[in-house]
């Protein structure tokens, strides 16, 4: 909260939405982070979102910090015969102008690898995400076993 280019904006867009949330830097907006609670004594978590380019410029998200887990890591999940795998993505991935980066549920994922505190339903905890060209943003992520009611039509294709 103490960057200066930090700039967060909450939309409440109705009742039934009122646990959206996005968060804007430059040209690129981040829609609702959100993460899985974490199971038991499980080290490791899961979190997603969605970020749009609605810019002119390609940008490239590089990298996720934060405090929440020892390790952040940006995962891309693929299949492996009939086993789901998942590896890091190194160097990041590019946004092109007008695209969306979709890191939803059976693809993309932002891996907490040895979580600091289990992941509770109703929780949030602050992630920094790093681009290339606009640079660092801290957006929140709420802990929800599901991302609600205000789910976008774009995420809800890959339940
Ligand atoms: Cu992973």
């Amino acid at each position: 909260m103490k960057k200066i280019f930090f700039l967060a904006v909450v939309l409440i867009m109705g009742t039934a939405q009122l646990r959206a949330h996005e968060f804007n830097l430059g040209d690129l907006m981040i829609d609702h982070p959100w993460a899985r609670p974490s199971l038991g004594a499980s080290p490791n978590g899961v979190a997603y979102m969605v970020i749009t380019n609605g810019g002119v410029l390609a940008d490239r998200l590089l990298s996720i910090s934060g405090d929440v887990a020892k390790y952040v890591e940006l995962h891309a999940t693929f299949m492996d015969g009939d086993i789901m795998r998942m590896r890091p993505v190194p160097g990041g991935i590019e946004i092109h102008p007008g695209h969306s980066l979709e890191i939803v549920p059976g693809g993309l994922h932002v891996m907490l690898m040895g979580l600091t505190s289990p992941l509770k339903e109703g929780g949030k905890f602050p992630l920094n995400l790093h681009f290339e060209r606009a640079g660092a943003v801290e957006v929140t992520v709420f802990v929800e076993s599901k991302p609600g009611k205000h789910e976008s039509p774009v995420r809800e294709r890959h339940h």
